[in-house]
């Protein structure tokens, strides 16, 4: 082998050998355990940043580990296409979105490629071929037909100006990113799934995901939002109808000094027919950011309606409002308002001068303290008639019954989860598969004229989508009655295709069907590596498709992700680096100086991988010449000839330490990459390990034996971090197998066994010296070694010992004074 490390040459030639023999295409096996790792795929902006260097080498680590473990693995990787970028990029350059985006996935796999990933690229995908994104159009129509999709019109942001709809992101301060026109919403009908169906499913799996984070599961678990509570009909005077609520809180029923309605209730949109001022108010509200974000800290406003309404239990009459803070979308569109234990309820009520009335107790009996805000816990009721007395969790129960009995209401389980919009006003997107006729209504697009495929040669303007002024898309005949009829013009949301792309990795050459039984032998996904920013929509809308192909037949797993791994952001000098604060680090530019083996192992010593990792030029350098230093130790031991085996029972002193190290590190190595994840302390043991050869002289047979085993466990356990380095050194260190092939390192029981043990002496609490003991040593032959120690003598003579505590195999704390 070469004296010299020379990574670029090292890292090309063990390139060229994965790729000649496809070392990591992957076939099923059902002889074999399969491991399914899957990294987030990337969105091809044009080149790859460190959070994808870190994520993909994540993803890789574990991929190789577990092949070494000799199992079946599968490491795909594809893009996710569709999405705006490119239609900003079109607009830009003057080149069509589909030309931008083929360029940037060619330019970043090489990239990929470079680091040296583990992918079996057989296998990748683009999210917006046609060959993909016919089979979300195939599930779509499959589910319009299961009644799973649906059409209603919901609002978009519309700008006046360029007559086109606005993403979020293109509305600044209320205004159009181009012209800078006030921004308006517009009603328009757009397409639904329907989530909301399995929201009590994907809220009870969520316990099966032990090997997921907990913030990760709390979030979902927040976002799908099920509350306990009952639907409350009050009677609205001079009207037949009952008005209902919903409140979690029954237990205050007698406390509702006033019911306040949505802007666009029915009740409110009556009481605008006889009342400017009510008019003019719903008319503002349309205007006020109401989202459910904001809801907190903007300021509570309300118009009486003059309507009242009629009190369930007691029968007496309370003022109906208009109130900001009720959205339409949520329970009923109204809420019973007990200003004396809702906080919101509370401030409105003083603004606008309307009675509080508190019927909820601390159980001390001490009277609630009002003066400052609600007293929102529960406790005992007061003032509540033949409630009074009962804590807040019987009172619920309790007025639920009355309430029940009495078919003035019933109890109701509410999701704070809404239907998923997927309907995109945009042109780079999979074209929704839906045909429009004027007789017939939407019909979906037979399969055999699927996939509807979206015509990638256009020229894109500011104003609108491309397919939106091409006849020659739009204009067709309908399926049903072969009449004129017009296309859907609108396109999926982005996410629609990251919600399934994890099940088509397994069958992406099947041009017959969505997927087939190979889907079964891979899913689920064993590990998934990702960003902390998709914990909510992406895994949600994933967890989702996963039950709906699971109800179609396609697959049989509930759940896509058996565990899940959020890796932390990269930082530099303390902030996320991104493009706008100027402050990243190409990795283009780390390969080149350093080769990917530093870039990769610098990313994964940095820290471990769920916390953010702050770049350091000198931490990069420092990995680079623990690389070098390896490369010359294996070198000038390889150099020295051929070794002879271990012989385990004739060794002795150093050399029998470091084989023990040899064998601690591989145990601590395999627990730190296999169950806790830290590979930075993998690294660490590694490079202990490391340093203990280097102390070794190899000027014996035996010693040399000894560094030899000691240098293949190094080679090993590092390979799956350093693979490129790793390849070469292996094949130095004597064997014709590629590294790859190789199995994990297995611990020698055995050498483990120590004959002494080293203790830590402390004299009340300090430090004093250190003892080798054997280990049969019990623990009076201990404390003998202990005191017979000079240095521990010394700082007893003068005292008494009161006490000795020896932790065995550890410590030794003599207490005098
Ligand atoms: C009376 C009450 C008394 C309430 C009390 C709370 C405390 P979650 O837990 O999120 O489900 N609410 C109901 N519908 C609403 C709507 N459309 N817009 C705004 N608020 C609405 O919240 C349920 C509570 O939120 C309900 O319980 C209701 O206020 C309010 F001491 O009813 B409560
Ligand atoms: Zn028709």
């Amino acid at each position: 082998m070469e004296e010299q490390y020379h990574p670029e040459k090292v890292e090309q030639e063990a390139q060229q050998y994965w790729e000649k023999n496809d070392s990591f295409g992957v076939t099923e096996d059902p002889s074999k355990e399969k491991f399914y790792c899957l990294s987030m795929f990337p969105y091809p902006s044009g080149r790859l940043h460190m959070g994808h260097v870190r994520n993909y080498t994540i993803g890789d680590v574990i991929s190789r580990y577990q092949r070494m473990r000799g199992k079946n693995v599968l490491q795909p990787m594809g893009w996710d296409a569709f999405g705006m970028p490119a239609e900003n990029a079109a607009i830009k350059h003057q080149v069509p979105p589909a030309k931008w985006t083929y360029e940037n996935i060619d330019y970043m796999r090489t990239q990929l490629k470079r680091l040296g990933f583990a992918y079996d690229w057989g296998r990748e995908l683009a999210t917006c071929t046609p060959d993909y994104y016919r089979w979300e159009q195939w599930l779509f129509t499959r589910l319009f037909e299961k009644g799973l999709v649906y059409k209603k019109t919901a609002p978009v942001n519309w700008c006046p100006h360029d007559q086109t709809v606005l993403a979020n992101e293109q509305v600044i301060d209320g205004c159009c990113w181009r012209c800078d026109t006030p921004v308006i919403r517009k009603e328009i009908p757009q397409w639904f799934m329907k989530i909301t169906d399995y929201a009590q499913e994907l809220l009870d799996d969520l316990d099966k995901l032990e090997q997921w984070p907990e913030r990760v599961v709390a979030m979902q678990r927040n976002w799908i939002g099920r509350s306990e509570g009952v639907e409350v009909h009050f009677g609205v005077k001079g009207h037949v109808k009952p008005l209902k609520v919903f409140t979690t809180r029954p237990d205050t029923l007698m406390g509702v000094t006033y019911v306040a309605v949505a802007a666009e209730h029915p009740l409110a949109q009556e009481a605008a027919q006889n009342s400017e001022d009510v008019t003019l108010f719903i008319a503002r509200c349309e205007t006020m950011d109401v989202s459910e974000a904001s809801i907190e800290t903007t300021e509570k406003l309300g118009m009486d309606t003059g309507l009242k309404a009629i009190h369930p239990i007691t029968g007496d009459e309370v003022p109906i409002y208009i109130a900001n803070f009720v959205l339409m979308a949520y329970g009923e569109g109204a809420v019973m308002a007990v200003p004396a234990h809702d906080q919101r309820d509370w401030e409105f009520a003083h603004k606008y001068d309307i009675a509080i009335k508190p019927v909820v107790y601390p159980e001390d009996g001490s009277a609630p303290d009002l003066t400052e805000g609600a007293y929102i816990e529960k406790g005992v009721l007061r003032n509540s008639a033949q409630f009074d007395g009962l804590s807040s969790a019987d009172a619920f129960n309790a007025i639920a019954d009355h309430l029940e009995t009495g078919d003035k209401g019933r109890r109701q389980v509410n999701f704070r989860l809404r239907d998923w919009g997927v309907s995109r006003q945009r042109y780079w997107g999979a074209p929704i598969p839906i045909i429009n006729c004027d007789k017939c209504g939407s019909v979906p697009v037979p399969d055999a004229d699927l996939p509807v495929v979206l015509p990638e040669d256009v020229i894109v303007e500011g104003t609108g989508s491309p397919i939106k002024k091409m006849p020659a898309f739009y204009e067709t005949t309908c399926p049903t009655c072969g009449g004129k009829a017009e296309r859907e013009t609108d396109t999926f949301d982005t996410f629609m295709e990251s919600s399934w792309y994890f099940a088509r990795y397994s069958c992406t050459d099947n041009n017959e069907a969505m997927l087939d039984e190979r889907a079964n032998y891979w899913l689920p996904v064993d590990q998934y590596v990702g960003g902390i920013e998709h914990a909510i929509l992406h895994l949600l809308y994933a967890r989702f498709y996963n039950k709906l192909m699971r109800d179609i037949g396609l697959i049989k797993s509930d759940e896509p992700f058996s565990a899940l791994l959020t890796q932390g952001m990269v930082l530099k000098d303390g902030s996320k680096m991104s493009k706008s604060k100027g402050n990243t680090v190409d990795p283009q530019a780390l390969i080149e100086q350093y080769g990917a083996d530093t870039a990769r192992l610098f990313t994964m010593f940095a820290a471990p991988p769920e916390q953010s990792l702050e770049w350091s030029d000198d931490a990069v350098a420092g990995a680079h010449r623990f690389l070098k230093r390896l490369w010359k130790l294996v070198h000038d031991h390889v150099e020295q000839g051929e070794v002879g085996a271990v012989d385990v029972s004739s060794l002795a002193g150093a050399a029998q330490a470091l084989r023990r190290q040899v064998h601690q590190t591989i145990a601590k190595i395999s627990d730190d990459i296999d169950r806790r994840q830290t590979f930075n302390t993998a690294i660490a043991a590694t490079m202990e390990l490391i340093n203990a050869i280097t102390k070794l002289k190899g000027e014996s047979d035996e010693e040399r034996a000894v560094i030899h085993e000691a240098l293949e466990a190094a080679v090993l356990l590092l390979s799956p971090i350093v693979p490129h380095m790793t390849h070469t050194l292996w094949h130095a260190l004597g064997h014709a197998e590629p590294v790859i092939d190789a199995a994990w390192p297995a611990v020698d029981e055995a050498a483990l066994q120590q004959d002494e043990v080293e203790m830590v002496v402390q004299v009340n609490g300090k430090l004093r010296d250190r003892i080798v003991v054997p280990v049969s040593a019990d623990k009076d032959t201990v404390e003998q070694l202990a005191r017979a120690s000079d240095k521990v003598a010394q700082h007893v003579s003068d005292k008494t010992v009161r006490k000795v505590i020896v932790v065995p195999g550890k410590l030794v704390n003599i207490v005098a004074s």
